[in-house]
This record gives C-alpha cells, sequence and structure tokens, in this order.
C-alpha cells in the first residue's frame, strides 16, 4: 500500500488547539480528534469490544448481514474511500462483496499512520483489491481520491462508526455538504449513525464498569504530557460521562478533584481549575432515522436505503448524491 505522507507541524496545532481549548471562557474543552494517537485508537478498539459498548459491533453486524444488497445498489464501476478507516475490519464486508462483481480500488483515508497499517494488514488478502492509503484530514484525502478518478468511475464513500455523530449537529450537516461537493451525482456515501437509546444504556457504554472509557478520555491528558511536556497529575482528573437531553447527545468530560494548576510547556501555558471544574472532551450525538434522511436531504444527498440493528439501535444510511 502506498501511504502518501503529509508533515504538518503537528504539534505547534496540537499545541495552539490545546491553548484555544483551555484558555476559553466558561467550559474548558479539548478537540476529540486529539483522542485517537496510537494508545487512544488502541484503546478506543478495545471499547469496541465491550458488552456495554454495542456501537461498533452492531455496525459491523449490519455491513456483514446486508453487503450484498447495499453493494447491488451502487453506480458501478465504482472505488471506495473510507473517512477513517481504523482497523478496517468492518470495511472487509463490503469490499469482498464489491470485488466479486469488479475489481476495486480502496482508499483509506487516515490521520493515523498505524491505523492505516493495520487496515492495510487486514485486508490486503482480499482477491481483486488495489489499496492506496491516505495519511490525510478527511476531506484533503477525499478531494484528492476524487482527483485520482477515470472517467465514468463512481465513488462510494464509507463513513461508518457513528463517527458523524462526533460533530455537533450544525457542523455534521456542513461536514457532508462538504463531502457532496467533492462529489458526482450518483456517487453514494455509506453513513453510521448511532440512534437514540435510553439514558442508562448510554451511561453504561460511556461509563464501562472496566474503566476502559475512562482510559480512553484521561489518555488525553497522559498524551498533553508526553508531547506538550505538561504536568497533569492523572490522578486528579476523573472520567465523567454524562447525557445532554438538549443536544441529544452524551458528553464525555474530564473533572479537576481538586484546585490545581498545571503547566503546559509547549503552549506556553499555566491553567488554573477550580474543584469540580470539568474539561469538555467529546460529544456523541444520536440520531432518528428520519433525521438522518432529512439532513442527508439538506446536505444534498437522497436517502436510498436504512438498515437497522436487531441488537443495537444503529442504522446503515446509503445516501446517492444528487
Ligand atoms: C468514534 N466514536 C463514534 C465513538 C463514539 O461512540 O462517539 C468514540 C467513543 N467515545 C467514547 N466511547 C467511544
Amino acid at each position: 500500500m502506498l501511504i502518501q505522507a503529509i508533515t504538518p507541524n503537528t504539534t505547534y496545532e496540537f499545541a495552539a488547539d490545546v491553548r484555544a481549548g483551555l484558555t476559553k471562557p466558561g467550559q474548558k474543552e479539548l478537540l476529540s480528534k486529539y483522542l485517537y494517537d496510537d494508545v487512544g485508537s488502541a484503546i478506543f478498539e478495545v471499547i469496541s469490544h465491550l458488552p456495554e459498548y454495542g456501537l461498533t459491533r452492531a455496525d459491523e453486524r449490519l455491513l456483514r448481514r446486508h453487503a450484498h444488497d447495499i453493494v447491488d445498489r451502487l453506480a458501478t464501476p465504482v472505488s471506495v474511500a473510507e473517512l477513517g478507516s481504523g482497523s478496517g475490519r468492518k470495511t472487509r464486508h463490503i469490499l469482498e462483496a464489491l470485488c466479486r462483481r469488479q475489481r476495486t480500488t480502496y482508499y483509506p483515508i487516515e490521520i493515523s499512520p498505524s491505523a492505516l497499517a493495520m487496515c492495510e494488514r487486514e485486508l490486503r488478502d482480499i482477491e481483486s483489491i488495489s489499496i492506496l492509503g491516505f495519511e490525510r484530514e478527511y476531506l484533503d484525502g477525499l478531494l484528492e481520491v476524487a482527483a485520482h478518478r477515470s472517467t465514468g468511475q463512481h465513488l462510494l464513500v464509507l463513513f461508518l462508526g457513528s463517527t458523524i455523530g462526533n460533530f455537533d449537529r450544525p457542523a455534521g450537516i456542513k461536514f457532508l455538504g462538504e463531502v457532496r461537493r467533492i462529489l458526482q451525482p450518483g456517487d453514494s456515501l455509506l453513513l453510521g449513525t448511532d440512534l437514540e437509546k435510553s439514558s442508562v444504556q448510554l451511561l453504561a457504554a460511556y461509563d464501562d464498569e472496566l474503566g476502559v472509557t475512562a482510559a480512553f478520555n484521561l489518555n488525553l491528558l497522559a498524551r498533553i504530557n508526553r508531547e506538550l511536556g505538561a504536568t497533569f497529575d492523572l490522578s486528579q482528573f476523573e472520567h465523567v460521562a454524562r447525557i445532554n437531553h438538549e443536544t441529544r447527545s452524551v458528553e464525555m468530560h474530564l473533572r479537576s478533584m481538586r484546585r490545581q494548576t498545571v503547566a503546559i510547556d509547549a503552549a506556553e501555558l499555566s491553567v488554573e481549575f477550580i474543584e469540580g471544574e470539568t474539561i469538555w472532551t467529546e460529544s456523541s450525538h444520536k440520531y432518528s432515522l428520519p433525521e438522518v434522511v432529512s439532513l442527508a436531504h439538506t446536505a444534498g444527498f437522497r436517502c436510498a436505503a436504512q438498515w437497522v440493528d436487531d441488537q443495537w439501535p444503529f442504522a446503515e444510511n446509503l445516501l446517492i448524491a444528487e
């Protein structure tokens, strides 16, 4: 697999984002994309196996059960681009169904080089597949993939695992609109969305008994210590999951257990925390089926089909660019 590398000044950008988030008046925050360094990505992989967190298994079940139906509905010939490929395990079902019909090029787009490498290892044995990975942000990568397409070649974009839920609703619609602008009419987007469920089920999923999600969240502070020379004492922060009924999301926070000051060298910053104050690190928005149809429409897609899991409320939505 060819991985097209970029070398942005990521430490500088990370430090600037941390400074902006921790000096915000009111609620302090850190961007959820920084949860996924190599350690965070490995912990997320463990989360996906937790009994309380059914999301990833529902996503995979749907893809396994309906891959042929999904592929039958696509305009062909088609190449596949995936936004955030992760390990590639779920994608195998779609790629195998497609490779039975045609030789297929698969473009995983990932900011994590280790995830790209893992995905290549997972999928390279599929017959009739070519894999060309892009170490890029989603939209930059998709622009490059679109530039590679030949005349008459359609694109299927995969945005699985309800990653869309980590955007707030307006940002999610804006993002889908940007994806749509890169596509051509008849191209498709397979969008995974976690559906609304009870608060009890959500709190268990985002604050599991074993403390894996807590470790995933706290790793963000450990990462800032490692990469930006900060002095966060991890034993003085605790993971909190809370439901936000207004935004229909579950939020992750890190709560300061006492009054404390933390220095962050690379951000030239010293931050004060009062006891009980939180840093907001992630929101996971939950959807209804009609809402997905309507947000797809707003972004310039027609929703051609929805498949819903029978064990964990989750939907795979096939959207066609109009
Ligand atoms: C990647 N994303 C869809 C996960 C979610 O459920 O929002 C990330 C996650 N955060 C805590 N657990 C899992």
